[in-house]
């Protein structure tokens, strides 16, 4: 375990990838004043990776609407009326098609979305007949289709899924004003079956759900105390819906999302963090400065699940402004995707 070592110009360096935070530490990350805060993300983030770089996901959504579970921020939950149409699972073909257009317009990784609370047995073999489709390809697989049991991992691991996406979404303490349908625990267990399963966890929660900076810091330290940290983290921005839970709550001030950005930057240092949902709703320069705490990684395409997304030319405009560059997968890591 690395200690923080102060440098006493109010950048924390970081010896080694560190499991033990508590909650003061950070706490005080979040309460270091900006300049300090990002220099300090920034600097951890150039130890790491290229800053240039930025790992991009195409979403899917291959079985909409019609969830059981009350989740408030969700807009296919059946609990609330969003407009949201509930719809079957996709056939491999529709699904297949989609995964096309998305590595041709420069996405590196699929990922399929499903408005389960759990998939059943036979929804994991359909769902595995579309993973081994996308991954001939020689893109990289990840899905999100709500609690897994230990088996369902492991089939989803063996037809070679890289990531399951599973997000905590926000502390524990918090957690009960949001969703009362299955528990916190619910949401551990099936991380330690995807990581037992050998997947890459993708893992990470929403900003601006009416929580307080000491609900960000748990959810953050949750994640980083982890045995391994997810190896991507996701941070929403909540896109607000109407008809569901939190539709109208205050919209989170910007610089309180870039702090929570920079935040998983210092505690996960290793880890791609997710500019995830609600970039539609940014501006530039917010994105920009989200890119400036360390965020390296977004999801590409004109929709999320169910909600708007920056258009493609946009992002390819904004990257140009930025001389960002999309990630390209190595060519060993697609020679592996191709042969599986
Ligand atoms: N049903 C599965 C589950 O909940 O695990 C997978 C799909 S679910 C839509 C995936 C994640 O999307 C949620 O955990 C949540 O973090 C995020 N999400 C859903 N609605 C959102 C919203 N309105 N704004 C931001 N993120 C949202
Ligand atoms: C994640 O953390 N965010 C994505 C993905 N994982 C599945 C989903 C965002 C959904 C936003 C609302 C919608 O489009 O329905
Ligand atoms: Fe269902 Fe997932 Fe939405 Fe919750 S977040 S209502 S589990 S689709």
């Amino acid at each position: 375990m690395g200690a923080p070592i102060n440098n006493n110009h109010g950048c924390t360096m970081l010896a080694d990838l560190r499991h033990d935070w508590d909650k003061g530490e950070v706490l005080s990350l979040f309460n270091l004043s900006f300049n300090d805060l990002l220099f300090t993300a920034q600097r951890i983030h150039r130890q790491h990776f290229d800053a240039n770089e930025v790992q991009i996901s195409t979403l899917l959504s291959i079985k909409t609407g019609g969830c059981a579970e009350d989740c408030g921020y969700c807009p296919q939950s059946a609990h609330f009326s969003t407009g949201v149409k509930a719809s079957k699972l996709m056939c491999t073909e529709d699904v297949l098609t989609e995964a096309r257009k998305a590595k041709d317009a420069g996405a590196s990784r699929f990922c399929m979305g499903a408005a389960w609370r759990s998939p059943k047995d036979k929804d994991i073999d359909k769902v595995a007949e579309m993973i081994e489709g996308v991954k001939a390809m020689g893109l990289e697989t990840c899905a999100t289709l709500g609690m897994l049991t230990s088996d369902q991992a492991n089939r989803l691991g063996d037809c070679g899924l890289d990531y399951y996406n599973h997000n905590l979404d926000t502390s524990e303490a918090f957690y009960g004003n949001i969703i009362t349908t299955r528990t916190y625990q619910d949401r551990l267990d099936t991380l330690d079956n995807v990581r037992q399963a050998g997947m890459n966890v993708c893992c990470g929660g929403i900003v601006g759900m009416g929580e307080k900076v000491e609900d960000r810091a748990e959810l953050l330290r949750t994640l980083a105390n982890m045995p391994q940290h997810p190896e991507s983290v996701p941070v929403n921005m909540l896109v607000q819906v109407e008809g569901t839970a939190v539709g109208k709550v205050d919209a989170v001030d910007p610089f309180d999302f870039i702090r929570t950005i920079a935040v998983a930057r210092i505690l996960m240092p290793k880890s791609f963090v997710r500019l995830s949902a609600g970039r539609e709703e940014m501006n530039e320069q917010t994105q920009s400065l989200c890119f400036l705490a360390g965020a390296n990684s977004i999801f590409y395409g004109e929709k999320l699940l169910t909600t708007a997304n920056p258009g493609v030319d946009r992002d390819k405009q904004l990257f140009e402004k930025l001389g960002l560059r999309p990630l390209q997968l190595e060519t060993q890591e697609k020679e592996d995707a191709l042969a599986a």
